[in-house]
């Protein structure tokens, strides 16, 4: 792969209305990315291995729990730093920015949340230093879109419960040593349950032959029996808002995330169209591409302003789970555009791993789909703006 030359667009000088604090935070882990992630990223993809060698380091920047209060080991900072932490992540690879995701916002935003205060002492310092990886249990083979329908269920066997069933898509299951596990009881609502790795009857067999984010570890969680202790419930919250409230955080932290993701691949394309010569002059002389270009920065641009109100929003408990649904569909859709324009400009070259745009397309074919597929967002916002809901 060629060296990490990113320089990244601020078309509208966004970095004006961010505080010192951010940019620090930014540069960090921005400089990061370029010293540990960019070297090492495009093998791992291709031979389709999560590369544990970065756990410490996504710890140190504070990827793991940004806004978790730091008495519990988070970082304690606020939505607009854990935004442009993701974005940072995920100009190196969506996979990599996904492992922070599940760890924080889908492992210790639940902890933290609806955990006692027991939990978060006993799991979050660990989960924010990188010394034990977490998974995050929804979606079944048969309930995908639709979580309410789960199977995956506990039953309360005086003094432990007995868990079963199965989950799929799993990110980090591999490896995790803990998955928060969502599950119904004998009435039929849902919990949360932590299970941990060793447990007796829990498997987490990994999805091999994906073609996308292939720098990340997917697995299944399988229980078969598992004897949960009681104190392993998440006590604070139930019902399906329990992790649908997670989700919310996540895919705030993706919405940030894939605008890295298109500034890599229209910071290559940029670079490239003025280098690349035929017909004797640069491509970026050429008009068709000059179009591709202007659009890209134009949607990045929309892209960037949109999460930095979303995060205002969010730091003052304003910002609504429809907006967030937006925010995520909006600019996921923006990336994989941006992506496909951008790897058209490279031509044959794009498509090799001499240049990351190819890997943050096919990359982003994941994230259109996990958190919720383009399709489920439009019709929250569909929900929200008429009141009548087509999922039902
Ligand atoms: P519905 O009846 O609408 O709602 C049930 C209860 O949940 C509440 N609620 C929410 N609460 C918090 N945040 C949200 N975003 C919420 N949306 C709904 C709602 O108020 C209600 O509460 P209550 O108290 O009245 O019971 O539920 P529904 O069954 O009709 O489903 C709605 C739907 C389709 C929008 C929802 O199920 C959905 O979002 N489906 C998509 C599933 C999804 O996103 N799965 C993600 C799995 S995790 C993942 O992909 C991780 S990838 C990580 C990585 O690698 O980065
Ligand atoms: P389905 O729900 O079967 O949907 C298939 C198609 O039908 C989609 O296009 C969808 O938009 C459409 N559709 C469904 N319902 C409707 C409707 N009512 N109206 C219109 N169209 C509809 N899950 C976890 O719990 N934890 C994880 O860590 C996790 N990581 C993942 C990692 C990867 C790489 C991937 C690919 C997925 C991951 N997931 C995870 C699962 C992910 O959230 C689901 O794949 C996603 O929610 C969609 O579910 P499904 O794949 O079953 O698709």
């Amino acid at each position: 792969m060629k060296p990490d030359l990113f320089e990244a667009p601020d078309y509208y000088n966004i970095d004006d209305l961010l505080t010192e604090e951010h940019k620090l935070i930014r540069d960090a882990a921005r400089a990061w990315v370029k010293r540990d992630v960019s070297p090492i990223i495009e093998e791992a993809a291709q031979t389709a291995t999560f590369p544990k060698s970065i756990i410490p380091g996504l710890a140190e920047i504070g990827a793991f729990g940004p806004y978790i209060p730091e008495q519990y080991g988070g970082a304690g900072l606020d939505q607009i730093s854990y935004g442009l932490i993701m974005q940072e992540i995920e100009r190196g690879d969506s996979g990599v920015r996904s492992t922070a995701s599940v760890q924080s916002s889908l492992v210790m935003y639940p902890i933290w949340k609806y955990g006692n205060e027991e939990q978060r002492n006993k799991y979050l310092p660990k989960l924010a230093s990188g010394e034990w990886m977490g998974s995050f249990g929804l979606t079944e083979p048969d309930h995908g879109s639709n979580p309410s329908g789960m199977t995956t269920n506990y039953k309360d066997m005086g003094d432990h419960y007995l868990l079963n069933g199965a989950k799929l898509w799993i990110s980090n299951s591999p490896f995790c040593d803990v998955a928060v596990v969502w599950a119904k009881n004998e009435e039929g609502r849902i919990h949360g349950i932590i299970v941990e790795r060793g447990m007796e009857g829990f498997t987490t067999p990994e999805t091999h032959n994906k073609w996308s984010l292939r720098a990340s570890a997917t697995g299944e969680l399988i229980f078969q029996d598992v004897k949960v202790p009681k104190e392993n419930l998440l006590p604070n919250k139930s019902g399906l808002g329990a992790p649908l409230g997670c989700l919310d955080s996540a895919r705030y932290g993706i919405a940030w995330g894939v605008i890295g993701a298109a500034m890599d691949c229209y910071d290559t394309a940029l670079r490239y169209s003025k280098e690349r010569v035929q017909f004797g002059r640069p491509i970026g002389g050429f008009q068709l591409q000059q179009k591709k270009l202007a659009e890209m920065i134009t949607e990045i641009t929309k892209a960037q302003l949109l999460c930095l109100r979303l995060g205002q929003l969010k730091n003052e408990n304003k910002a609504t789970s429809a907006q967030i649904s937006m925010a995520k569909r909006n600019n996921v859709d923006m990336a994989l555009k941006v992506a496909r324009d951008a790897r058209q400009m490279l031509g044959g070259m794009g498509i090799t791993g001499e240049y990351p745009i190819m890997r943050h397309m096919m990359n982003l074919e994941s994230v259109v789909t996990y958190e919720g597929t383009h399709d489920i967002h439009l019709l929250i916002t569909g929900l929200d703006i008429t009141g009548i809901n087509a999922f039902k």
